[in-house]
């Protein structure tokens, strides 16, 4: 019986130059793979806890040696011997040491680089794409990408107000030409930004930040991208958003648009929704009402919940047990699935079948502060996702999920799995 022999983490850096884990384990078989962990910015309330050493002489308080500690001794002490084979067993024993239901004691970046790491070790030593350890033969889907290529909100120093703004290149059928195209869109926008005097360095997921003066304008400029690059703005390429707008929320329950200099009801900020979508192809809105706002949701989805996807990120934290709340009180359409937020991957699996097995749309995501890690990459593909939202084609911790990509459907056709790779739009 193959076990596992050994489990170790150290601390590395992420893309925003902040330390985090990176999880190793070793099979008795001699088979090693590791896992980082990936951080967020605009973070829900709900999620999974971060831990993080508040030793303010050690990079600004947020090093990660605690975690590490926790990893090398408290979890290793009860992997160590198991078969690496059965991942809820495993995950369910993360949880158990926890013994809270947001990873509180040992920290959500312990448990899930041992989770991924464990995963990753099991395909390896089978033999196995991870996509298809994971997924089973019923891996098949690519995910059709949304690319952020404006950046705003906490992700960039700029005073665009709406965190992301993102191109869906919906019009391919396969997931090559969608990402060529939205490359060459990402070049056309940066040309497009330079003629007309804005600034064309970077935010946090590799989009553009330049100062504009409206939420609207930058869907201009994207639509006006989209065109010169010679695609067609709805057919072949759709817009997606994520306002983030837990970030923008007043304690009176005012949205705060400063980079317009005006507040809006959440009333309001649903009427300006009907406008941008009746006026611009926008097929998705994420995080459109913040976390708290249950009443704006409902309103919300009541309005737009039948022409364009609502998907909640902040609102559920890829946590099951929101998300059945927001399933009881018909609340948006779709959800963000990040494992850092919930913190093993037999749980994000078991929150993305409950989304599936009731109609909500599922879009895997990196986080704001990523690494060379392209484990969502293979995540998506294994779990049929169908959507993946993995930044710009800019900043390698985003392109190594793209890259991963472009192999996988690259190994389909290869294998001729199915005759064909099936990206979905
Ligand atoms: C989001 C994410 C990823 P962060 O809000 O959807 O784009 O940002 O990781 O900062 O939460
Ligand atoms: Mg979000």
């Amino acid at each position: 019986m193959i076990y596992i022999e050994n489990i170790f983490a150290q601390e590395v850096m992420d893309s925003r130059g902040n330390p985090t884990i990176k999880a190793s384990v070793i099979l008795s078989d001699g088979t090693q793979a590791s896992a980082i962990v990936p951080s967020g910015a605009s973070t829900g309330k709900r999620e999974a806890l971060e831990l993080r050493d508040n030793d303010p002489e050690r990079y600004l308080g947020k090093g990660v040696l605690k975690a590490c500690e926790n990893v090398n001794k408290t979890i290793a002490t009860q992997l160590l011997g198991l078969s690496p084979y059965n991942q809820n067993q495993i995950d369910g024993i993360l949880q158990e040491i926890d013994n809270t239901d947001n990873f509180s004691n040992i920290g959500a970046n312990a448990a899930l680089g041992v989770s991924m790491a464990v995963a990753r070790a099991s395909a390896e030593s089978l033999k196995l794409p991870l996509y298809r350890y994971l997924g089973g033969a019923n891996a098949l889907t690519l995910p059709t990408p949304m690319l952020n290529i404006i950046n705003g909100g906490s992700h960039a120093d700029n005073t665009v107000d709406f965190q992301e703004y993102m191109i869906m290149p919906v019009g391919f059928s396969d997931f090559k030409e969608a990402l060529r195209a939205s490359a060459e869109i990402y070049h056309h926008l940066k040309k497009l930004l330079k003629n007309t005097g804005h600034i064309t360095s970077i935010g946090d997921e590799g989009g553009f930040a330049p100062n504009l003066k409206t939420n609207e304008e930058p869907i201009e400029y994207i639509l006006k991208a989209i065109e010169n690059a010679g695609y067609k703005p709805q057919d072949d390429i759709a817009i997606a958003l994520d306002v983030a707008s837990s970030e923008l929320v007043e304690s009176n329950g005012l949205y705060n648009l400063k980079g317009e200099g005006r507040k809006l009801s959440a009333a309001e900020l649903v009427e300006y929704y009907e406008k941008l979508v009746a006026k611009y192809p926008i097929v998705s809105i994420e995080d459109g009402l913040s976390e708290d706002d249950w009443e704006g949701w409902k309103l919300l989805t009541q309005k737009l919940g039948n022409k364009i996807q609502l998907v909640g990120d902040d609102l559920f934290v890829t946590n099951a047990k929101i998300l059945q709340e927001g399933i009881n009180q018909n609340i948006a359409n779709a959800i963000l699935i990040k494992p850092n937020q919930i913190g093993t991957i037999s749980q994000t699996m078991q929150t993305i079948r409950l989304a599936q097995r009731n109609n909500y749309k599922c879009i895997m995501s990196h986080r704001s502060g990523e690494s060379e890690d392209s484990f969502i990459a293979d995540f998506a593909v294994a779990l049929n996702t169908g959507e993946i939202k993995t930044g710009s084609t800019a900043r390698s911790e985003r392109i190594a999920k793209y890259n991963r990509l472009l192999e996988i459907e690259e190994e389909m056709v290869i294998s001729e799995y199915l005759g064909k790779t099936l990206f979905k739009k």
